[in-house]
């Protein structure tokens, strides 16, 4: 197995900054705006993106975590499908909202796509918009991210390893060839 490092600390912060000024110009401001994180790496990624927000623009952005197991298309077991669902539970009324999904590695476009009937079954936002820090191809469903910190063209045998310090030792990305 080899892995090679394709973005440093650095890179990553600076990625981040730019996707938060992207978001800022897109939205024409921070009306109405909400982050929803899907879980475990993109909740940390939107909670990165609101620290920006607050330093360099002094606004408060909330940050929801969302957990999308209940709407996965892969799982069998329908049962362990609609209890995980009320874990999707959002805590906020997003009626209205400017929603921006954050999620680490865009690939398929599956999670994307159950994200989205999470957040439908509980309302109507004004926009959903999606926010990636990679992008790594092989796109399986009509969604593409509005919002790419890199664009990484992967081959199926290789994976993208995520690092961010709140679970990882370090903050980076490694392009691992199985
Ligand atoms: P994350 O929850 O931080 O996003 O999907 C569970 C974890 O496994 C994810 O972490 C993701 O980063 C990681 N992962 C690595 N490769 C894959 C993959 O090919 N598919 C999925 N769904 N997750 C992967
Ligand atoms: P998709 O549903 O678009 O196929 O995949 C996106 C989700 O799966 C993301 O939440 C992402 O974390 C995870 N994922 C898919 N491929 C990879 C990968 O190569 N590396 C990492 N870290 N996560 C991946
Ligand atoms: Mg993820």
């Amino acid at each position: 197995m080899m892995n090679k490092q394709i973005i440093d600390a650095m890179a990553m912060k600076r990625a981040l900054t730019r996707i938060t000024y992207e978001i800022i110009e897109r939205n024409k401001g921070f009306d109405d705006l909400i982050l929803i994180g899907i879980k475990t790496r993109g909740e940390f990624l939107a909670r990165r993106i609101a620290e920006q927000m607050a330093k360099l623009e002094n606004a408060q952005i909330l940050v929801v975590p969302l957990d999308i197991t209940g709407y996965r298309d892969d799982l069998q077991n329908d049962q362990v499908a609609k209890e995980s669902k009320v874990t999707t539970k959002l805590p906020v009324n997003i009626d209205d909202k400017q929603v921006v999904l954050v999620d680490d590695v865009f690939f398929t476009g599956r999670t994307v796509r159950a994200a989205m009937d999470a957040l439908m079954d509980q309302g109507r936002p004004q926009s959903i918009r999606v926010a990636v820090l990679i992008d790594r191809g092989h796109r399986e469903m009509p969604i593409r991210p509005d919002f790419v910190g890199k664009n990484v063209p992967t081959s199926s045998e290789e994976k993208v390893k995520v690092n961010m310090t709140e679970v990882d030792d370090q903050d980076d990305v490694e392009l691992i060839n199985l």
